[in-house]
């Protein structure tokens, strides 16, 4: 599956270095979620809880997406060392050892977040609320992840390049915001900091080294904006269908 190759007059000129790479590649932060409409009012307390549990419950299905996702990555990385570090993503949402605890998981940590917002186990994961354009999106992610090159997959991952600031925003205005959030439900954010850390410092020695020429490092800037597009209509969608 290619992601649709924009025009570009530039295609010719020398690569970038690494270091400019890098500077276009964290450039695309411009368009993330953090800053969609929905993410600006959630933070900034203008979500009703009904919005709140409606977030939840949809951005559910991109969590239990995500490991999926890096199996199919995983399955098509030739190298051990690659998949040596690329198994730990899964790990973390799928959990680990006996599964208590914090070891139980991302997701496991996710029911954690609805059962807090007045979310039941057993309504979260009917995913009967999951409207069409969110599983249309995340199933477009973990699709695309099976079938491009293991390196293009990896560079979509690199959107968790601004996701550290997401999760800190949330911990910083949530408890305020939202007191009646209880507080362990939001572990999830907080366990997720120094994972995107780590999860983007394999992600961009992979990207800076595959994409070699002008016209490649073009290409990783659209497979980094597909995946933006992905979380940002993730969000159109949720407006829409969670507005009381
Ligand atoms: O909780 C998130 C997560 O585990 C991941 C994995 C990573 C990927 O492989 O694409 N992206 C990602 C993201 C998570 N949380 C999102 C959020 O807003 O809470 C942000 C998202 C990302 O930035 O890609």
């Amino acid at each position: 599956m290619e992601i649709a190759k924009a025009l570009r007059s530039d295609d010719h000129l020398p690569a970038w270095n690494a270091q400019e790479f890098e500077a276009q590649l964290r450039d695309k932060g411009r368009s993330y979620h953090i800053h969609h409409p929905f993410n600006v009012r959630m933070n900034s307390g203008g979500c009703t809880p009904d919005e709140i549990r409606c977030w939840v419950a949809n951005r559910f299905y991109y969590q239990i997406c995500i490991p999926r996702k890096d199996a199919a990555i995983l399955a098509n990385m030739p190298d051990r060392e690659h998949r040596r570090l690329w198994i730990e993503r899964i790990l973390d949402h799928d959990g680990h050892g006996d599964h208590q605890g914090s070891a139980a998981g991302g997701i496991e940590a996710w029911t954690r977040l609805g059962e807090a917002v007045g979310i039941s186990r057993e309504e979260l994961w009917s995913l009967q609320q999951v409207v069409p354009a969110v599983r249309f999106a995340c199933d477009a992610y973990v699709n695309f992840a099976a079938k491009a090159p293991w390196q293009e997959a990896v560079c979509s991952s690199l959107t968790e390049m601004f996701a550290p600031q997401i999760h800190k925003d949330r911990l910083a205005t949530w408890p305020t915001h939202y007191p009646w959030i209880e507080a362990n439900g939001l572990t999830y954010f907080r366990s997720r900091i120094p994972l995107a850390s780590r999860d983007v410092e394999h992600g961009l020695h992979v990207t800076l080294t595959h994409f070699r020429t002008r016209e490649q490092q073009h290409h990783a800037l659209d497979i980094l904006q597909f995946k933006l597009d992905i979380l940002w209509t993730m969000l159109d969608a949720i407006e829409k269908a969670c507005q009381g």
